[in-house]
């Protein structure tokens, strides 16, 4: 008991990192209900959640130095942007495909996540291709003796695409500050694990490119946050990269245009909702005694304040101009 009592301070956490970490997840989780309820009230076109996934995305970002290291997130990483700087505000007006989205100005899908301040990196639609950018970041970091990583997620579908290969491939031939991280969430659409990899785990083919591979419950933010720390760790002494993946499971459709019913039983979906980290990493906090019901009121009170002030802008805010169309495709 001492021991589980201690396991934020002996990752050298204080309380209140371990409570903004819960309270990024449960922003990411709060924003992401409200898009479903807009969505099907015909207000915003499409959803791709990050429900089930925010423990691993939170308990990593925060592994990570958020002032130099590179954040390549695919779309379903709420957590990671928000934790990376990016405002419930900024989330909405991409919902809204509103002019004022920082990610795209409207142009791109919820879910393209950019933000050139916060070094979150584009992303395009076919998934993988942010792999070797995240690859080619962190060699030009090392080429000019910079002090970064380069942290870059995908699914486990994605970890088949020639992309995660060739990126891993290079990367670790030349020892490069990587932080490969599979977000398993056993599905990819509709095809489930058993269908996508012959082999046991996604951390199986670290050993094929020549740096360490591991596995942990996505579920848990504090053993994603060992993990990640780590593998920033092993990158900045020029160790070279790793692959990290979190086991977890996704608790929504594959997007707002899915019917999971068709294949995926409830039961099952029943069962994963049970170890949402939304539910058990608040237990543990209130198991050491610095979170109660009362706090956590407080924080859910606080949040959808800032939910509701950032559907309310992002709502009203004005679309681009047509012309706007025509802009940064060439330089100017
Ligand atoms: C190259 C490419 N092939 C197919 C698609 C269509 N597609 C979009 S998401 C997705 C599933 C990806 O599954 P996974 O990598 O496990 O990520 P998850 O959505 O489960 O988080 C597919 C097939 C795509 N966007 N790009
Ligand atoms: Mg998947």
């Amino acid at each position: 008991m001492g021991k589980t009592k201690n396991r934020h301070k002996a990752l050298g956490l204080s309380d209140e990192q371990v409570l903004e970490m819960y309270e990024t997840m449960l922003l990411a989780r709060r924003i992401d209900e409200r898009m479903w309820l807009l969505n099907r009230a015909g207000k915003i076109p499409f959803v791709i959640s990050c429900q089930g996934q925010e423990a691993a995305q939170v308990g990593a970002s925060f592994a990570l130095d958020r002032e130099k290291d590179y954040a390549l997130p695919y779309y379903r990483d709420m957590g990671v942007v928000l934790a990376f700087g990016m405002t419930a505000k900024e989330l909405m007006l991409s919902a809204f495909a509103k002019a004022e989205d920082p990610n795209s100005g409207g142009r791109q899908m919820p879910g393209h996540f950019g933000q050139k301040k916060n070094r979150i990196v584009t992303g395009s639609s076919p998934v993988t291709t942010q792999v070797p950018h995240a690859v080619g970041i962190a060699l030009a970091g090392k080429m000019e003796n910079k002090d970064l990583c380069t942290f870059v997620t995908f699914g486990e579908g994605s970890s088949n695409q020639g992309d995660f290969h060739e990126g891993a491939n290079f990367a670790g031939v030349h020892k490069l500050p990587v932080i490969f991280m599979c977000e398993n969430n056993k599905y990819a659409i509709s095809v489930p694990i058993e269908k996508q990899l012959a082999c046991e785990k996604v951390s199986d083919r670290a050993i094929g490119y020549g740096m360490p591979g591991v596995t942990v419950d996505g579920n848990d933010p504090l053993a994603v946050y060992q993990a990640v720390k780590e593998a920033a760790d092993r990158g900045r002494k020029g160790e070279g990269p790793t692959l990290v993946e979190t086991v977890s499971y996704r608790l929504t459709p594959h997007s707002s245009d899915d019917d999971d019913r068709s294949y995926r039983d409830r039961e099952e979906v029943a069962a994963a909702k049970e170890k949402d980290s939304i539910i058990t990493f608040a237990a543990y906090l209130k198991e050491i005694g610095i979170f109660d019901d009362e706090k956590e009121k407080e924080m859910n009170d606080r949040i959808m304040k800032i939910v509701n002030e950032a559907t309310d802008y992002a709502e009203n805010a004005p679309y681009a101009d047509a012309e706007d169309a025509l802009k940064y495709v060439y330089a100017e």
